[in-house]
């Protein structure tokens, strides 16, 4: 018997146990070696139940992600549920860590599930832009009801046991020894001598067609608005749709044709590859994470909104830490913040009052030192100011303890000239946070000349540990997500001179799925801060070329954005914006000004403009080294920009396009709008070889 599932009898009841390291995917071989228990489970006449459990974290965390897209990589779990389900022996599935997609397809082909208390149970396949494969559309709202089914497959987000056990999806929670407690449950099932109880044959919860059709029209509300473009919410609603109407052996054909559907589609595609390449970034070669340092302490300077966000994300992780300032005032509005935030999120009931109390108390706000030379990581996070970057980084070498890491924050600045003011080059390193720093998960960890790679590996793991994503790139001003964003933000502004609205801009990328539109990004980041960025990277504009006209004199008319109610847009007091005719005259006037002729700018061109100005430069930062791979640069747009998870990143998307035709219309743009546009070689090389970003070696 194959060592991915092994069997055991234990007080007459057959423990099937599923061992495939980390997350007991269900990758080759498990559903066979799984198959052969159940077969010897049921030949056995001294079992008299089965309960299946997993071995390690957690229960099945679902199909094998990495094996999607390969021959057999997405394997028909369908006969393993029926021969489970019809097992002539009760079957009890025990449920520890996470039971997800195929997971708790499996558990919900067993007669009864019993979970862990601090257990969790989903359905996330949307988050692959794919829907349940194996009945998990035709089983969950027959425990649970139609209203919860929709819920979860439509969010992807998992319950709680309790929650799970209050829905039907689960029969009972086990205190203490989870394997224990459900021999005991299987033994009690076995006892009463059946029938045992079969999902696929329960009707009671599946409501009438009145009671669904308010249900249903929810949910592609729901699906529009936090999945915004995705198809594969609209699929699983179909497919829970099939499983109200039609019987149990009819509705999971349904299902398994809109799976396929989905599989086949370029959005899932883009999302499996955004998961893989999230989990890729962390591994960095040369660096191993068991040489990074524990941070048992950590220290953050300057309390504005960026400093007192990290210092949030190091406690919401349970790391004390000292939040200063050296101004008692900022000090008091950087925790008045924390305060309010937390407090917004005990309200909204997303933990209660007392993890805010304890999350608070791990925040030690201070104006003195004192302290901080306790801490294993400093992260200095003060205005974007070399000088006073150069000074702190002087003060924090002399008070911080030898194998303290010192950290930037900064989001373009040298790494290498703030380590010179230190006399430990090798431990500094940045770390550029996103903003709000508590929610964006994006950390860019920027490697410096002579950044340690044992400093590397404690960022990586640091990041981790904040259920943050790290990606490390090189030292370049902005380095790479800012790097890119500019010629990003630069084409939106020329689209506006050549005769676009800023308006026309922001809907035509978001209604292409980004976030925000960049004027609106612009707006919320401040243009007075987008205009001292500009100042300070003066000295690497190309002499002679084109450079956006509106922004300088929208910061002259102390237009800032939202925090001045004006901006590329006008705000009203909720700060929702609409366009502003005085903007658009000033637009028009100044593109006269210059000589340019105002013409009609459609979306397709703003898309591409915009969209392949990221994609030219990404190709130059690969080719410079700043990112070790595509994926990277993919992780970075995806994480912390916005960009939309179904198209899979910039590079990946270049991918979807084809190089070839993405360098085309690149070299259309050289043609008509000059040297900014000099496509990457990298880019020409590609497109001539008919290759992809995706398919460099890292
Ligand atoms: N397949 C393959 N590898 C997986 C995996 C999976 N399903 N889930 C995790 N891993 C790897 C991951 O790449 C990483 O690898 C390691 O495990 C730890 O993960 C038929 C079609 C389980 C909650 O979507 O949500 O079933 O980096 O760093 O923070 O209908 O991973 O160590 O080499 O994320 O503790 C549905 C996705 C599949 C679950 C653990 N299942 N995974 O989180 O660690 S589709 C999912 C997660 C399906 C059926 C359908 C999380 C986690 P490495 P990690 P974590």
């Amino acid at each position: 018997m194959s060592e991915l599932v092994t069997l055991a009898v234990r007080e007459g009841v057959a423990v099937i146990t599923i061992d495939n390291p980390p997350v007991n995917a269900i990758g080759p071989g498990v559903p066979e070696a799984l198959a052969r228990c159940l077969d010897a489970a049921a030949a056995d006449p001294e079992v008299r139940a089965a309960v299946l459990i997993g071995a390690g974290r957690t229960f099945i965390a679902g199909a094998d992600i990495s094996r999607f897209g390969k021959p057999g990589g997405a394997p028909d779990l369908r006969p393993l549920l029926s021969q489970c389900e019809n097992l002539p022996k009760p079957t009890v599935a025990a449920i520890h860590g996470t039971a997800l997609g195929g997971g708790l397809e499996i558990a919900m082909a067993c007669h009864y599930r019993a979970i862990a208390p601090d257990a969790q149970v989903g359905q996330p396949e949307v988050n692959l832009g794919i829907i349940p494969g194996a009945e998990g559309t035709q089983r969950l709202p027959r425990l649970a009801g139609v209203a919860r089914a929709i819920e979860m497959c439509v969010s992807g987000a998992p319950v709680h046991a309790a929650e799970a056990l209050a829905s039907g999806i689960v029969d009972r929670i086990v205190e203490g020894d989870l394997l224990a407690g459900a021999v005991a449950f299987a033994l009690e099932m076995a006892a009463g001598g059946g029938p045992w109880r079969k999902s696929s044959e329960l009707h009671y919860k599946l409501g009438s067609p009145a009671e669904n059709a308010p249900l249903f029209a929810a949910g592609r509300e729901q699906a529009a608005k936090i999945r915004r473009n995705q198809t594969a919410p609209l699929k699983a609603l179909e497919s829970l749709e099939a499983a109200t109407r039609l019987p149990f052996a009819e509705g999971r054909l349904v299902e398994r044709a809109l799976f396929a559907e989905c599989l086949a589609g370029t959005q899932s595609k883009a999302m499996i590859h955004a998961f893989l390449a999230e989990r890729e970034a962390s591994k960095v070669s040369g660096v191993d994470p068991k040489a990074a340092a524990t941070i048992g302490e950590a220290a953050i300077i300057g309390a504005g909104t960026m400093g007192s966000g990290i210092a949030m994300a190091f406690a919401n992780a349970g790391v004390p830490v000292r939040l200063l300032d050296q101004d008692q005032a900022s000090l008091d509005r950087g925790i008045a913040n924390i305060r309010k935030i937390y407090e917004g999120s005990v309200k909204k009931g997303r933990f209660p009052a007392d993890v805010m109390h304890q999350r608070m108390a791990l925040i030690q706000p201070q104006v003195a030192w004192a302290g901080v030379e306790q801490a294993d990581l400093i992260v200095e996070a003060v205005f974007e100011d070399l000088a006073l970057k150069k000074r702190i980084f002087e003060e924090i070498d002399r008070i911080a303890k030898p194998t303290c890491i010192l950290a930037s924050n900064t989001s373009s600045l040298d790494i290498d000239e703030l380590a010179g003011s230190t006399a430990r080059p090798h431990m500094v390193v940045g770390m550029h946070f996103f903003s709000p720093a508590n929610v964006m998960r994006l950390v860019e960890i920027v490697r410096g000349r002579s950044t340690g790679i044992d400093v590397l590996a404690t960022a990586l793991v640091v990041a981790k540990k904040l259920k943050k994503v790290g990606v490390v790139v090189g030292n370049c001003p902005g380095f790479v997500g800012n790097r890119m964003l500019m010629p990003y933000l630069r084409e939106a502004q020329f689209l506006v001179e050549e005769g676009a609205t800023p308006w026309d801009v922001d809907r035509a990328l978001y209604d292409w799925g980004m976030a925000m539109g960049p004027f609106a990004v612009d707006d919320m980041a401040g243009i007075d801060v987008g205009w001292r960025v500009k100042q300070q990277n003066r000295a690497f504009q190309n002499p002679g070329a084109r450079s956006p006209l509106v922004m300088d004199k929208l910061y002259g008319m102390g237009r800032y954005g939202q925090k001045t109610g004006r901006g590329w847009f006008r705000y009203d007091d909720n700060r929702k914006a609409a366009p502003d005719p005085e903007v658009e005259a000033l637009i028009r006037s100044t593109a006269a000004e210059a000589g340019i002729e105002p013409r009609a700018v459609g979306a397709e061109e703003i898309v591409e403009r915009c969209i392949y100005a990221l994609v030219n430069e990404g190709a130059r930062i690969l080719e410079e080294g700043l990112a070790s791979r595509a994926s990277d640069i993919d992780t970075i747009y995806l994480t912390g920009y916005g960009f939309p998870g179904y198209r899979g990143g910039p590079m990946w998307y270049a991918g979807t396009v084809g190089l070839a035709d993405v360098h085309r219309r690149v070299e259309e743009f050289h043609r008509r709008h000059g040297e900014l546009w000099t496509p990457a070689p990298l880019l020409t090389r590609l497109a001539a070889e008919g290759g992809t970003f995706a398919a460099l070696a890292g």
